[in-house]
């Protein structure tokens, strides 16, 4: 209503003005015609008496006669309705005849003034009179003048009738134009108001059922951006205000997926049964993954859906291949998928990790595609879609699809549950799209990961490369303004969510103080006391750079030959993915790099390289750091490297320095540590010594500001995130399509 005044006011002010201004105009004109009508009736009236005055002033009669055929002639006319008065002058220029209506000061006018064309109008306090005067002439001499005089009440009656019907005639033109406008007002108003919600909900305008979309385009970005500004802004605001804990991770749950169905899709699972000698045990595997998702498995009772590895896995599982975990409190449940001997050789060693392992990681280690490794590595997607459809309760749950062995998975899920969230994350580096590009299957790969709702990596450089490559080698829409690429149905959004480590580690709780892990892991070592002490912990993998980081080690040697004797690196290195050739080699270069420098540097009770290739259990991982003077992570490529944040995690007491490669994601993070280039053993070797020698105010300083990020962006904040945006997703899309959010009663005002 508000919006219809704003319209009508102004119309009836100028409707207003323009009538007040056009009245008098009006009135002056009608005025006008009827003088001159009067004129003309004035001329028809002398005319009509022209010929009996004539006879009557020449006809031969005495003065009295005279008289009295004058009134009756006159006397005849003045019976018309409108003739107020007459009177007839003589030559002389007095009144011969004048009926008593006419007013006393119209005097006939002198004899020989020239004749008048029209009347004039006289006012009376009465009203007005037309008064015009006519010669009367006989064979050419003037023998006297006609005054004839109109009553023209009649006419400003008439005008005060004209200005009613002008007043009337603006109120209904205003009140006609007030009503259309009004309604066409109204109705643009709700098309627009539809429109630019149907925006707010999140359509793209091409797809708006809105019919007022096209008007609308213009401010669609900028409506678009300030939305998502707005909401890129709140979120950090939220975020930066939360503190993340496992607890924050259930409410999000509970608040924002109230409801909502998860799945996880991991090729490890979080518990493996393992049977040693006469009974089963469960192992828990030291995991980021694991321990970021697990939080979230329990509070939800999803389903975690993983390969079955364990050499017991099938002895506890029940007919649909379900187990409940964790074992002390089951609180959901884990759904076994069973790969044959060959499958597992083609899927996970073969396509995954002799194929896309290398591929996209730049370690210079040649990618190895076989046909056969392909075919198992799509079959096996296939089995694990199936089994995330068959798992799945709702049309449309939360998927979390894990790494690089289920890059088909999404597009294979999506073809079967078009309206499921998939979130996939990929765990190691995205290369630029010349070394993705050598891939015989690039395309195929690409299009499997664009089914995903949202694609997550860990820093913002993978990200760019992904955008690089889908569009080199796809057809696709890549937006980076809005984060988005569009291949094949829904756009895709591409965002960086570095993973980390919980906080604070579990495995600190039975930890004794640092003095107590320095002093028990040298003795343990058979080192002196006041030896020092680096550590390297890692799969036994190529990119970790275990060879160039021994190199390093070696060089310092070389150039400080007063720290032989005194400093030992203890390389801890679980064995993996064995059955490769390039892992066996790798294992076999390992140790003997480890033993040529042990034969250079070796002093009694102390080897430089103390190589441990075996798996130990996270606490004892733990007491290393803690342990250590120093850390170093050498990898030639990374995703992330979260040794290098445990190590500052279990440094309670700010003490102890990093090394960490440029080329792992954490160094974007982790500034603070001695960032190296692993193939620089110059650098490298000199990076030792500053750890060595560095002042413990210094130490103290890195450290503090290391730990402060850690507590700020932990795992349970990398998983939150995740989960944030796919509950901000899906809310776009129930309102888009107008069903219930999740916390509202049906009816209820959204907030
Ligand atoms: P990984 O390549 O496995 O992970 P990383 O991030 O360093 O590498 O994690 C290794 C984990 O295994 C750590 O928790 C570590 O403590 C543990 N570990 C290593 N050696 C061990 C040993 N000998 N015994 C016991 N535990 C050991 C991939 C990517 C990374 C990314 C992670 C998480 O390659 O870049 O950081 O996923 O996304």
């Amino acid at each position: 209503m508000r919006l219809s005044l704003r319209f009508i006011v102004p119309l009836v002010l100028a409707l207003g003005a323009i009538a007040y201004g056009v009245a008098p105009l009006v009135d002056d004109l009608t005025l006008r015609w009827f003088v001159r009508d009067l004129d003309v009736r004035s001329k028809l009236v002398a005319n009509a008496v022209q010929e009996p005055l004539a006879e009557t002033m020449t006809a031969d009669l005495g003065p009295a006669a005279r008289q009295h055929r004058l009134e009756s002639v006159l006397g005849r006319i003045i019976q018309d309705e409108r003739l107020f008065a007459i009177g007839y002058c003589d030559a002389g220029g007095k009144f011969a005849y004048r009926t008593v209506t006419l007013p006393r000061n119209i005097a006939c006018r002198p004899p020989g003034s020239p004749a008048e064309e029209a009347g004039r109008v006289h006012h009376f306090s009465g009203g007005s009179l037309h008064v015009a005067t006519h010669p009367m002439t006989v064979d050419g001499t003037r023998m006297g003048e006609l005054v004839i005089a109109h009553d023209m009440s009649f006419i400003e009656r008439r005008s005060a009738d004209t200005k009613k019907y002008i007043f009337y005639l603006f109120t209904g033109i205003g009140a006609v134009i007030a009503l259309i406008t009004v309604v066409i007002a109204e109705l643009s108003w709700r098309g627009w108001v539809a429109g630019i919600k149907a925006l707010i909900r999140g359509q793209l305008l091409a797809q708006s059922p809105e019919p007022r979309a096209k008007e609308l385009k213009p401010i669609a970005r900028d409506l678009e951006a300030l939305v998502r500004d707005l909401e890129a802004e709140r979120r950090m605001r939220d975020e930066s205000q939360m503190t993340w804990v496992p607890e924050t991770l259930r409410t999000i749950l509970r608040e924002d997926l109230k409801g909502d169905e998860i799945l996880i899709v991991s090729n490890r699972e979080p518990y493996i049964h393992v049977r040693q000698g006469g009974r089963v045990d469960v192992l828990r595997p030291a995991s980021g993954l694991v321990t970021a998702l697990e939080p979230v498995m329990r509070a939800c009772s999803g389903t975690w859906i993983a390969h079955g590895a364990g050499n017991a896995d099938r002895e506890v599982v029940d007919q649909k291949d379900h187990v409940r975990v964790p074992p002390e409190n089951p609180s959901y449940q884990i759904r076994r998928v069973w790969l044959t001997k060959e499958e597992e050789a083609g899927y996970y060693y073969g396509f995954a990790n002799e194929g896309l392992w290398p591929l996209c990681h730049i370690a210079h280690t040649r990618p190895v595609f076989r046909a056969s490794d392909w075919e198992h590595y799509r079959a096996v997607n296939k089995r694990f879609a199936d089994t995330v459809v068959s798992e799945s309760r709702t049309p449309n749950p939360i998927v979390l699809v894990q790494d690089y062995h289920f890059a088909l998975l999404p597009r294979m899920i999506r073809e079967q549950l078009p309206e499921a969230t998939i979130i996939t994350f990929w765990h190691i580096p995205w290369p630029n799209p010349e070394a993705f590009g050598v891939c015989p299957w690039r395309a195929e790969l690409l299009d499997g990961m664009l089914g995903s709702s949202i694609l997550g990596f860990h820093t913002q450089f993978h990200c760019n490369n992904f955008f690089d490559t889908a569009d080199r080698y796809l057809e696709a829409r890549v937006d980076r303004e809005t984060f988005t690429i569009s291949y094949g149905g829904a756009p895709t959004e591409v965002h960086r969510y570095p993973i980390s480590i919980e906080w604070p580690l579990q495995g600190l709780a039975g930890q004794p103080p640092v003095p107590e892990c320095r002093r028990a892991i040298r003795e343990e070592l058979g080192l002196a006391p006041d030896v020092a002490l680096g550590v390297g912990v890692d799969r036994l993998d190529y990119t970790k750079g275990i060879l160039e980081r021994f190199a390093a080690i070696e060089r310092f040697l070389e150039m400080e030959p007063s720290w032989i004797g005194r400093l030992a690196f203890v390389q801890i290195a679980a064995p993996s993915r064995s059955s490769i050739d390039e892992y066996q080699s790798l294992d076999a270069r390992v140790r003997s790099a480890a033993q040529r420098i042990n034969d250079r540097f070796a002093s009694p009770g102390c080897k430089p390289i103390i190589l441990k290739i075996e798996h130990h259990d996270a606490g004892r991982v733990y007491t290393h750091y803690r342990a250590a003077d120093f850390c170093f992570v050498s990898s030639l490529h990374d995703g992330m490297n979260l040794v290098a944040k445990e190590f500052v995690a279990t440094r309670e007491d700010e003490r102890g320095v990093l090394i960490l490669s440029q080329f792992a994601g954490a160094a974007r993070e982790l500034p603070e540590a001695l960032i190296v280039n692993p193939y620089d053993t110059e650098q490298c070797a000199a990076a030792v010594r500053d750890a060595l020698t560095m002042a413990p105010d210094e130490q103290r300083a890195r450290m503090r500001s290391m730990r402060a990020l850690l507590q700020e962006f932990n795992v349970y904040r990398w998983a939150g995130r995740m989960l944030l945006d796919a509950a901000r997703m899906r809310n776009r899309r129930r309102l888009a399509t107008g069903m219930r959010l999740p916390g509202t009663t049906p009816g209820a005002p959204r907030t």
